[in-house]
């Protein structure tokens, strides 16, 4: 059995996408002491995956309750990879989160949604190079008609197989050895972490869940430590320390595979 996060900021066709992919969906109760009703649907022509809807956040922390689901989700369930919708009309936006998805390090596919209000304005988005630059599949999309959904569902079909990404940032040296520090924090518990750097990375940006995770986890003390030595030496809060150096990245991403034509509106104005 497949299964798959349904995950994408607020707006980006995620409920057209999860209809047009399942055709039904069933509501579940309560997971992981949660009180949130997760919807849940199998693939109408392949019944072996399943999609798992999670509330449209632009982002992992800080914490709303739509966050909160997320985080709790990626720290307490298994499942098999990130089905990552992002509308393609506002790229630079959306890769705010999916960069955060892709630092927990899962397989994960993107969909680019809104194919057809992107080139209504003029935006040419160069799927392959963003594919590149991302590491992971990106299917183009429109889930309102259901245009690239087939294909969509072929990479779903193919993910657990090939799609190992590698995709990461290097925070600076600071941030980095910090990181490096609370994953052998982790290390020490004796439930092996796979996802250490993600837990880390999100620990220092502030994020309330996978800090009293991480809390449970190690030794507190040297937790502190840690954090101290790497926020005495940042001079701004870490969290808009990591957002900036995120930024500079999504910036270059966006740089190399968007081009604007003019569009009507524009030649007319
Ligand atoms: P959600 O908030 O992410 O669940 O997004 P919805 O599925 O509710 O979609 C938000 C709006 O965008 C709705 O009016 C959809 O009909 C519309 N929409 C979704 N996908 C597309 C698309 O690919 N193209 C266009 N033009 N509209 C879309
Ligand atoms: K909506
Ligand atoms: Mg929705």
């Amino acid at each position: 059995m497949t299964k798959i996060a349904l995950i994408g900021n607020p707006n980006t066709g995620k409920t057209s996408l999860f209809n047009e992919l399942t055709g039904s969906y069933e509501y579940v109760g309560n997971w992981s002491g949660v009180t949130v009703e997760q919807k849940i649907g199998r693939i109408r022509n392949n019944k072996r995956i399943i999609i798992i809807d999670l509330p449209g956040v632009y982002s992992l922390s800080p914490i709303s309750k739509d966050e909160e689901v997320v985080s709790t989700f990626f720290i307490n369930q298994s499942f098999t990879g990130v089905l990552n919708i992002v509308d393609a009309s506002q790229l630079e936006r959306n890769l705010h989160l999916t960069i955060q998805l892709l630092e927990y390090g899962k397989p994960l596919i993107v969909a680019l949604n809104m194919m057809d209000v992107a080139q209504r304005r003029g935006i040419h988005i160069d799927v392959y190079q963003l594919s590149k630059q991302l590491g992971v599949s990106v299917v183009p999309i429109v889930a309102r008609t259901g245009d690239g959904c087939q294909e969509l569902v072929e990479e779903v079909d193919g993910l657990k197989g090939h799609n190992r990404r590698n995709f990461t940032i290097d925070y600076g040296e600071v941030v980095e050895r910090g990181i490096q520090k609370i994953s052998e924090l982790l290390d020490k518990n004796p439930t092996h972490c796979p996802y250490a750097r993600w837990l880390a990375i999100q620990f220092f940006e502030g994020n309330p869940v996978v800090k009293s995770y991480i809390e449970q986890s190690v030794d507190l003390e040297e937790l502190k430590e840690i954090m101290e030595e790497v926020a005495g030496k940042i001079d701004s809060p870490l969290s808009e320390y990591i957002y900036t150096v995120r930024s500079e990245k999504i910036e270059k991403i966006v740089s190399s595979t968007l081009s604007k034509t003019r569009n009507q509106a524009e030649t007319l104005s």
